[in-house]
């Protein structure tokens, strides 16, 4: 494996720890599930909140490529980064919000959701979740993580964030906002994609 990564090759590049990930994010939420993924593949996290820009499109992964190339570019690549952009999508209403989740969540709220699909019987939605990794010496790569569900007929739950009190994923009965964080990691899009982004960094080092 001649692209395996040693340690002395971070060094070089000034990184100290090749252990620690900076997760771009103002959404605690968001940062609490990845921080508990991480610890698990021996990884540290640290939360980076600064400025990022979101454009607007209609492809989450774009929109996500493009924060994380600004967000590199501007820091002068020194450091790995990683931004995630996630979006809900409801069958029935042609995958809104989708990438305007984030606004639509704002605006409209969880009620206004449901109101959106009152007297809709089918309830079927996804989330999707984009994870780009700039990383100073791997380079940049992309991640994708999805999770199939159903919205509610009315919030339940007091944990996570966003749309999680109407989101049930497949296979369970409750929504994410009932589950504990290590419960909505087994099957978030989220978790999803950064378990496919742990594992490829955990692929690149060679055992010290
Ligand atoms: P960033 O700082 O990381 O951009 P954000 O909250 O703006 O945080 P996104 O643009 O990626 O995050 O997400 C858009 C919205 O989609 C988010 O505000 C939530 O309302 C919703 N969302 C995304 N992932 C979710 C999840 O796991 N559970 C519930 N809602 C979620």
């Amino acid at each position: 494996m001649e692209d395996m990564l040693k340690k002395e090759d971070f060094e070089n590049n000034n990184i100290i720890d090749m252990n620690v990930l900076y997760f771009v994010t103002g959404n605690q939420g968001k940062y609490r599930e990845v921080v508990e993924l991480a610890r698990k593949y021996g990884l540290v996290v640290e939360m980076l909140n600064i400025e990022k820009i979101e454009i607007q499109s209609d492809d989450i992964r774009e929109i996500a490529l493009f924060s994380a190339r600004w967000v590199a570019a501007k820091i002068r690549r020194k450091i790995p980064i990683v931004v995630e952009d996630a979006g809900l999508f409801i069958e029935a209403l042609n995958g809104f919000p989708g990438p305007y989740s984030s606004y639509v969540y704002k605006t409209l709220g969880l009620n206004g959701i449901l109101k959106l699909l009152d007297g809709i019987e089918n309830r079927r939605a996804y989330f999707r979740a984009v994870a780009v990794l700039e990383h100073p010496v791997l380079g940049e790569q992309v991640f994708e993580g999805i999770v199939y569900g159903r919205i509610a007929h009315y919030p339940r739950g007091t944990g996570g964030f966003g749309f999680d009190p109407i989101f049930v994923p497949e296979g369970e009965e409750k929504t994410f906002a009932e589950l504990s964080v290590s419960d909505k990691n087994k099957y978030s899009h989220r978790a999803r994609a950064f378990r496919n982004l742990f594992e490829w960094i955990r692929s690149r080092f060679s055992k010290a």
